[in-house]
């Protein structure tokens, strides 16, 4: 029998064309009978071609009917027990529902969503039954990777409850969590590390780091690190959410890496917060047209099995064709009707339609399911989407956004925000689903668990055994790792040379060297964004190799070099392409593996610094959310360093940022040493001991002579600071503190031989690696001085420092006059802060310094300034100062707005 789908689906205008149409397609499937398909193949690529010639529209071939992908004649038999999953379906339903109206009974400032599980419901549950596989007994999480729609979260809680995994008092408390014993509004690993896996809280970052966790379980098998296997990424998304930039960002990535391992579902409920997505087309063609044209297998799961029927009594293809003509704004209005309202606007409109359900009840035309409602339809669809094809898989399954959730919020307009339902409400729902409640238990809106020798909960409890244990599950349990020492990855800091060299330099040589080291340099994972080269680590290419799922194809145009262009299935550099989303994504996949897949991994992505925090500063959220470990590196780094290039490439801000991501480590060194410092401390806090954290390092392309490290400094340069540079003088007239951080602090030390040779003042410079380590710091000591009124009073290592000292205390970064700002809490005496604030601009980087007033003449300026406000030395000399430096005396600071004048 010729399948549906494969038939006529335009409808003929005239008759004479009705004829034609059936004499080509009668022609077709002649050649298919006799020949078979790859001769149809052919033929339609010729037909195209030639239609293509004449300028013929032929894009629509990239859309099938608006029917399911899957014919009723190829569905697989469902496995399971229908009437027990409806019936545990209806429970989750219920508890899910109850714990959102009962917090918000509670108080409405905690929100929540009811019709979003609502209407992904069967789509969970059909996964958690029959495909997603746990990770077995606990020995290396070996299960598939699922990230679930935030706002449905509520129905994971229910399932969790009814496996015994979570306690009333927990769903109890859903949206509570200060006191300790609550569930997070949306899934927040850092929030509950044992539970959520995968935080997918903010739209559209779910879809792309999913398709950065298959490419890198790929690339983990393609570098023997973990065995070749099955194993999954199945990615729950709002048809709304695909409205994100991101969510389609890694759509040809997945294609172009043949990720059968990767599977999109859709909940295409066409509506999103405000509306529908698409009220005046149809979302589902969109993205069928979308991911089709990416590359990908798309699966459309539109119609419940009692659809099948009709379309198979519809000869004519009437359904199908009133179905080309509805805009999605009208489907959602029939999902908020009864059978009336449909009987009349939908099945009405052509004669032959109405005659197709002539036979049906207004509750038969009530119950047409949608086909992301329908358990059969729904495994058909996942059952094939398993099958390894050599594509990535997007189901594009139609639901109802509330379903079952009647007129208060089914189809509804505002059915998103719904989050309150009245005694009616629920007792109407009760019915609907048919639950064993009491109008008393209903009306307290009271959890429901049967008992635990029920066939309900056995079954589930054994479906889950079979597939491996419970999901989600977020396992910790990865072997530590010892990481070498400073002073052997990066020696060479220790030993001042002859020649200059810059941060990135001495990182990009100390990054060579850890590849190498026996103990980590297999878990060190590589990440650039079509930089490699402005930070010279071509070197890397050859000694690492960039990765590629298909090795290398081609004969390098530089093959004959040294440092070669090299390409291997076994590479371990991830070259993203010009995608600071792509390269974070694979970050996060590379800095979570120790939870996901049992193998420690510390990913070093390097990338211009204005481009991480500024341009995706979310995913660095969604890292540290993610519990994710690794390097961050901010290179060409700060906004008087990188000179040529720029407003927008001249970063003034990202240590500003990265002090408000609580995970996040930021440093911003000097000198080579410094940085291998804090590389080895890094690696041992995020290796060895396994804290979740990460390092945001920036480096600086600018070269100068590297010194030898201070003896003793190794324990405040982790600490945030330390003296740098000790007077020499025994005697002074005054006394000034100079703290500067990654580029300025040479200046700071020029500044200060100035403020000696010129004025004989006392100048101590201190080398500040982190402000926002040293204000961690001083944020904990006032805590506990505060609490401890009577105890002996904690100093911060900042005030360990300075508190002794003399003198006004001036720091200078190449950020933002905020950054040094942070500190200002804890300072003992005067503190005056210079920065960068305003536009970037293109200058050389003495031009650059001066413009924003950072540098040497303007730091010890600064320090005059200070001293002559306390009388320490006359005014007059601080004036000859300003005229003998040419120092700007414009009205306006020179960097606010627009041009220096
Ligand atoms: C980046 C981001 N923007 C906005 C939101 C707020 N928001 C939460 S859910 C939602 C609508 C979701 O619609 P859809 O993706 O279609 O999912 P549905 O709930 O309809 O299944 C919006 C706008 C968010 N969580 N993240």
């Amino acid at each position: 029998m010729t399948p549906r789908l494969q038939r006529d689906i335009f409808p003929a205008a005239t008759a004479a064309e009705a004829i034609e149409t059936a004499e080509w397609l009668e022609a077709f499937e002649d050649v298919f009978r006799t020949v078979g398909s790859r001769r149809c193949t052919e033929l339609v690529q010729a037909l195209l071609t030639r239609a293509r010639a004449h300028d013929v529209n032929v894009s629509s071939t990239l859309n099938t009917p608006y029917c399911n992908s899957i014919p009723v004649w190829s569905q697989p038999s469902y496995p399971g027990d229908l009437n027990i999953e409806r019936r545990l379906t209806a429970m989750i339903r219920w508890n899910a529902l109850a714990m959102v109206v009962r917090a918000n009974r509670f108080s409405t400032e905690l929100g929540g969503h009811l019709a979003s599980y609502a209407s992904a419901a069967d789509l969970f549950e059909t996964g958690f039954h029959h495909f997603f596989r746990g990770s077995g007994d606990g020995r290396a999480p070996a299960g598939d990777l699922v990230l679930l729609q935030p706002h449905s979260a509520p129905g994971v809680y229910a399932r969790a409850y009814l496996e015994g995994r979570l306690t009333e008092e927990q769903l109890s408390n859903y949206r509570r969590e200060c006191g300790g014993r609550g569930l997070s509004s949306y899934p927040h690993p850092r929030l509950m590390p044992d539970f959520w896996q995968f935080p997918t809280g903010s739209m559209g970052l779910g879809a792309i780091t999913a398709v950065y966790h298959a490419r890198f379980m790929r690339y983990l098998e393609n570098r023997g690190l973990l065995p070749s296997s099955d194993r999954k990424v199945w990615a729950f998304l709002g048809d709304g959410e695909m409205d994100e930039p991101e969510s389609l960002a890694g759509l040809s990535v997945a294609a172009r890496e043949n990720l059968d391992n990767l599977i999109f579902v859709i909940n295409c409920n066409l509506q999103r917060l405000d509306g529908p997505v698409r009220g005046n087309g149809s979302i589902v063609q969109e993205l069928e047209r979308l991911f089709t044209g990416a590359g990908w297998r798309v699966i459309k799961v539109l119609w419940g099995s009692n659809w099948d029927d009709l379309f198979a009594r519809d000869r004519e293809n009437n359904i199908v064709r009133r179905l080309s003509e509805t805009v999605d704004g009208e489907l959602q209005s029939y999902a908020a009707h009864d059978a009336g309202f449909n009987r009349e606007r939908f099945f009405s409109k052509y004669p032959e339609l109405r005659e197709l359900v002539r036979d049906l009840s207004d509750a038969d035309i009530d119950h047409l399911l949608r086909g992301g409602h329908d358990p059969v339809k729904i495994h058909a669809a996942f059952a094939e989407a398993v099958q390894p094809r050599g594509v990535p898989v997007a189901i594009l399954a139609q639901t109802k956004k509330g379903f079952g959730l009647g007129r208060w919020a089914e189809g509804r307009m505002s059915a998103h925000q719904q989050k309150k339902l009245n005694d009616e409400a629920l007792a109407w729902f009760r019915d609907r689903f048919e639950l064993p409640l009491s109008d008393d238990d209903v009306r307290r809106a009271k959890f429901f668990r049967p008992a635990g020798d029920s066939p309900e909960l056995q079954y589930l409890l054994k479906g889950r055994k079979q597939l491996g244990g419970f999901l989600p599950q977020r396992a910790d349990a990865a072997p530590a790792i010892s990481p070498p020492p400073a002073l052997e990855f990066g020696h060479f800091a220790f030993e001042p040379e002859a020649r200059e060299y810059s941060t990135t330099v001495a990182f990009v040589r100390m990054m060579a060297n850890l590849l190498r080291n026996r103990s980590c340099g297999r878990h060190i994972v590589p990440i650039v964004a079509d930089e490699a080269r402005t930070f010279g680590m071509q070197s890397l290419f050859r000694q690492a190799g960039i990765y590629s799922c298909c090795g290398q194809l081609y004969e390098p145009e530089d093959h004959d070099d040294f440092l070669w262009y090299r390409e291997a299935r076994d590479g371990q550099i991830l070259q993203e392409g010009i995608n600071e989303a792509g390269a974070l994504s694979s970050w996060i996949a590379a800095g979570t593996s120790y939870s996901n897949h049992g193998v420690p991994m510390l990913p070093a992505y390097i990338f211009y610094s204005m481009f991480g925090f500024q341009r995706v500063g979310d995913l660095i959220w969604a890292a540290a959310d993610s519990r994710a470990r690794g390097f961050l590196l901010g290179a060409t780094s700060g906004r008087t360093t990188l000179s040529g290039e720029g407003l927008q490439h001249q970063d003034g801000s990202s240590h500003l940022v990265a002090s408000t991501v609580p995970a996040c480590r930021a440093w911003d060194p000097c000198f080579a040493y410094e940085l291998a410092i804090i590389l080895e401390r890094g690696m041992r806090e995020m290796l060895e001991q396994q804290n979740d954290v990460f390092y945001y390092i920036t480096v600086m392309n600018e070269n100068y002579p590297q010194p030898a490290m201070p003896a003793g400094a190794e324990y405040g340069i982790t600490s945030g600071m330390y003296l740098l540079r000790a007077s020499s003088k025994s005697e002074s007239i005054a006394h000034a503190q100079l703290l500067a951080s990654g580029a300025i602090l040479r200046e700071a030390l020029a500044a200060a031989e100035l403020l000696e040779e010129e004025f004989d003042i006392a100048t101590q410079v201190w080398s500040v690696t982190s402000f926002t380590e040293l204000r961690r710091a001083g944020m904990e000591t006032e805590r506990w001085n505060r609490l401890h009124p009577e105890g002996e009073r904690r100093r911060c290592h900042l005030e360990e420092c300075l508190n002794s000292t003399e003198g006004p205390i001036v720091a200078a970064t190449d950020y933002v006059r905020a950054v040094p700002d942070l500190i200002r809490s804890w300072m003992p005496r005067r503190y005056v802060t210079l920065g960068t604030d305003g536009f970037g601009r293109s200058d050389t980087r003495q031009g650059l310094r001066r413009f924003f007033e950072v540098d040497r003449a303007s730091i010890a300026l600064a320090a005059l300034s200070a001293l002559a406000d306390e009388g320490a030395i006359p005014k007059s000399s601080v004036s000859n100062f300003v005229a003998s430096h040419d120092c700007s005396t414009a009205e306006a600071p020179p960097w606010e707005n627009g041009c220096p004048g």
